[in-house]
């Protein structure tokens, strides 16, 4: 099954469209682990997925406590999605990619700024050999997002000025990328990517709650999943705080 129907039929079976940001203080790796089941068990009602960053796997260790959070996840009927931003040149790309998906993960995510040969393009080989997908960052989150992803570029392709975030989302058509990033403390970049992508590739937006961003004008612009992490992960109560953002994106995309 393909990335993108696990995560359809995530979001029917669970109601939420909701990515869990499995991001939690840095502590001794026995405490996270345990710390990381638990906001885990309490959650995965209220979610349809679980993305897990560098930052745990790097105190856990891939093949030692992040399999017992992947392996939960599944039990869970979770995919889980490696946020690792893939970044380098082709073959470190490839082993990078290969060592998450052997540990379980259903998909990665990628930075198009390396381009496709000899960059990215192993990568997507390698996630079509293994049936798992490839998400890109569009455009950023945070405030210097501006920077890299928002800059004018003279496009080599078409000779033209256009933003770099514009040229990227082009680039996850002609690629086939199962997802793109846009950040949802910027719904006018998600409008104007959602114009581009239309339904064939969804919006992944992180953002909201502790970054500032909204979950109404992010599903409105266009977003299919908000990814959310310390609004729920550090909340007093984390699936009263899920449940909660699940239901306020409910409401928008209902209307
Ligand atoms: O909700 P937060 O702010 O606590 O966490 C947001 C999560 O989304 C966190 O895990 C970040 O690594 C991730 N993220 C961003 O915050 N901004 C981005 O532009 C991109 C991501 C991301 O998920 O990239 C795949």
């Amino acid at each position: 099954m393909s990335f993108q129907l696990e995560m359809d039929r995530s979001v029917k079976r669970s109601g939420s469209n909701v990515v869990l940001a499995l991001d939690l203080p840095l502590d001794q790796p026995r405490h996270l682990l345990s710390r990381s089941t638990e906001v885990l068990e309490r959650v995965h009602p209220h979610v349809c997925a679980v993305k897990l960053n560098r930052q745990l796997v790097l105190p856990l260790g891939l093949f030692n406590g992040v399999q017992e959070i992947v392996s939960l996840a599944h039990d869970r009927e979770l995919p889980v999605i490696m946020d690792c931003k893939i970044n380098d040149v082709g073959h470190t790309n490839r082993a990078i990619a290969e060592c998450y998906f052997k540990a379980g993960f259903d998909a990665v995510t990628a930075s198009p700024f390396v381009g496709w040969d000899e960059g990215l393009q192993p990568v997507f080989e390698v996630a079509q050999q293994m049936r798992r997908g490839v998400l890109l960052l569009v455009f950023m989150s945070h405030k210097g997002a501006w920077e890299g992803y928002g800059q004018t570029i003279h496009d080599p392709e078409t000779r033209k000025k256009v933003p770099q975030y514009v040229v990227f989302a082009e680039k996850a058509l002609s690629w086939n990328a199962d997802g793109v990033i846009v950040g949802a403390t910027y719904p006018e970049k998600i409008r104007e990517v959602h114009a581009i992508l239309g339904k064939r590739v969804p919006i992944y937006s992180p953002g909201v709650g502790v970054q500032g961003g909204d979950v109404e004008s992010a599903i409105k612009a266009g977003a299919r999943y908000l990814i959310v992490g310390r609004a729920i992960t550090l909340a007093e109560n984390p699936a009263e705080s899920a449940k909660l953002v699940r239901d306020a994106a409910k409401q928008c995309l209902r209307e």
